[in-house]
């Protein structure tokens, strides 16, 4: 039996499944005494330093917790898990953590992107138990903006590379805690998670070859899921955004089936996006709820949702807010959810004030779940013009001139599923959102999907180019060549496609095996 500390912010399904498949049972924690009385303890943390603590704090946790940690019995943090360990962090400085590590957390200060979020190597310190099977060269799945710095080096388990060596795992005695999710890194994690619970004594330290590891580059399956005209929840797929063919919805296949199939390929992310979210209200009858908690029983890496994230009042007047949606979204096994319209209107209304309220969907999500875990969809499709003088938005000059010979354009945002254009640039959008907490920007391309002519790549380094978070490279990719091309060609750290997936035409593992050699990617 194992004891799972679930303090109720970020997605603790994923952990509760994996742990399931591997033959246990859970028992969560609902009082401190459950602490105390627990033989292995898993404290999985997703969200906010600050308001981890202040929950557990609130509920009675904090001492049991201490208690249970020098008792030396098994210990397994995952994520803020680790962090609470440690004295202070950077990211609430007026909150104490456990102390029971000396040290503190600190922010990522590199010129990459951060959050640091993505598939990385691990680089081996001591022999521990939770290596048996493992030969070193994995790649684990880490998604963060801080790090842990302990004073004692001898309790450092394992460091990674991203623009500095930062300290990914620790191990005290039976205590052991990860900055990676391994409820999330495919077979890799699922072996670390048995070895933990398995409790073999033999600790072992894989020969290792390269001497720094490497992000890799992620290949993401995106699946658009509606309902068609007879009512089934289906994955459809536009042409520009045009879902239906000879005015019938395309359906593409079954939601949960499709991210099975796509995990056991190779996806190193899957993100489903509820396209009719911004009409019907997603709570109402929970159809996508119903699918993430399918998916995530069989699927052990990042998932995404997106569609309907928003504040919202139902016909008895009942009023949601976008968090409440969100939190929905992320108990039933998402490990980030995606905002597209709702985003549009927050940042006219942040750019009519110039003030914050603070109570937005992006600032209230990313407070209490992490930046890490809010992304911007943004619709954008290309406006043409003469001359940059001719609009007051930010504008490129490109190599594909407009109808007329235009040379200049800037990228239109849409909302409501590409079907009304906003007096907004994809540009400032994603800048104004960096600003309000957003973690990553997923940036489709209305004019390139569903086309298979490649990524727009001169899109792609505008956004890219104006913010510090990671960017999705979306729509358009038609070959593997275009993945190649848009990792060479930008700086974007994942490329996500749907169609060439769902028709079979380019599977994920010919797309990887084209890329191995040229682009870091997670084998
Ligand atoms: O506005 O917060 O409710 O979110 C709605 C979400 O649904 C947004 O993320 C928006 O992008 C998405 N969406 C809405 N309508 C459509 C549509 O297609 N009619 N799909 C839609 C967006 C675009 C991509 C697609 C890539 C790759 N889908 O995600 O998967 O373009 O396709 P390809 O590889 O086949 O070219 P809200």
């Amino acid at each position: 039996m194992i004891t799972l500390l679930d303090y109720g912010a970020g997605n603790v399904r994923s952990v509760i499944n994996a742990i399931e498949r591997l033959g246990e049972t859970i028992k969560l924690v609902t009082t401190g005494e459950d602490i105390l009385a627990a033989d292995k303890l898993i404290f999985p943390g997703v969200g906010a330093f600050g308001n981890m603590m202040e929950i557990l704090t609130a509920k009675g946790y904090v001492q049991p917790l201490k208690t249970y940690l020098q008792s030396d019995r098994p210990f397994l943090g995952i994520c803020l898990g680790l962090h609470a360990l440690f004295e202070e962090s950077e990211e609430a400085f007026a909150v104490k953590g456990l102390g029971l590590i000396p040290g503190k957390v600190k922010r990522f200060d590199i010129d990459l992107s951060v959050p640091h979020i993505g598939w990385n190597g691990l680089n081996i310190r001591k022999p521990s138990r939770i290596f048996k099977g493992l030969d070193g060269s994995e790649k684990l799945y880490f998604v963060h903006s801080y790090y842990v710095s302990p004073t004692d080096a001898s309790v450092v388990l394992t460091t990674t590379d991203y623009g500095a060596e930062f300290v990914s795992s620790i191990q005290t005695g039976n205590i052991i805690a990860t900055q990676f999710h391994p409820e999330k890194s495919g077979n890799a994690g699922q072996q670390i998670l048995n070895n933990f619970l398995s409790m073999g004594d033999t600790a072992i330290k894989p020969e290792q070859t390269a001497s720094c590891t490497q992000l890799a580059k992620r290949i993401i399956a995106c699946l658009d899921v509606r309902s068609n005209d007879r009512g089934d929840l289906v994955v459809t797929k536009g042409d520009q955004y045009d879902v239906r063919e000879k005015g019938i919805v395309r359906n593409l296949g079954k939601p949960v089936e499709l991210a099975k199939r796509y995990y056991n390929e190779g996806a190193d992310e899957i993100t489903f996006l509820n396209i009719t979210g911004f009409r019907d209200f997603p709570l109402k009858d929970m159809p996508m709820l119903e699918v993430l908690k399918q998916a995530s029983r069989n699927v052990f890496v990042p998932l995404t949702i997106g569609g309907g994230i928003r504040d919202y009042t139902d016909k008895d007047g009942r009023t949601y807010t976008a968090l409440e949606v969100a939190s929905q979204y992320f108990r039933s096994g998402a490990d980030k959810i995606s905002i597209g319209s709702d985003a549009v209107l927050i940042v006219e209304e942040y750019l009519k004030t110039g003030q914050k309220t603070g109570k937005s969907a992006i600032e209230t999500i990313a407070r209490v779940y992490g930046s890490q875990a809010v992304v911007i969809s943004i619709d954008p499709r290309r406006v043409y013009v003469k001359s940059p003088d001719e609009t007051a938005h930010a504008v490129i000059e490109t190599d594909l001139p407009g109808p007329g010979g235009e040379r200049f354009c800037w990228y239109q945002c849409t909302i409501r599923g590409g079907r009304e254009g906003r007096d907004m640039d994809a540009v400032t959008l994603a800048q104004c959102c960096e600003e309000l907490g957003a973690g990553e920007i997923l940036l489709n391309c209305i004019d390139r999907d569903g086309t298979n002519s490649g990524f727009d790549i001169e899109l792609i380094n505008a956004v890219k180019n104006a913010v510090t978070i990671p960017v999705i490279a979306s729509s358009g990719a038609g070959c593997a060549e275009h993945f190649q091309e848009v990792f060479t060609a930008t700086a974007a750290e994942s490329a996500l496609a749907a169609g060439i997936f769902h028709r079979r035409e380019v599977p994920i593992a010919d797309v990887k095996q084209y890329l191995a050699g040229k682009v870091a990617i997670r084998p």
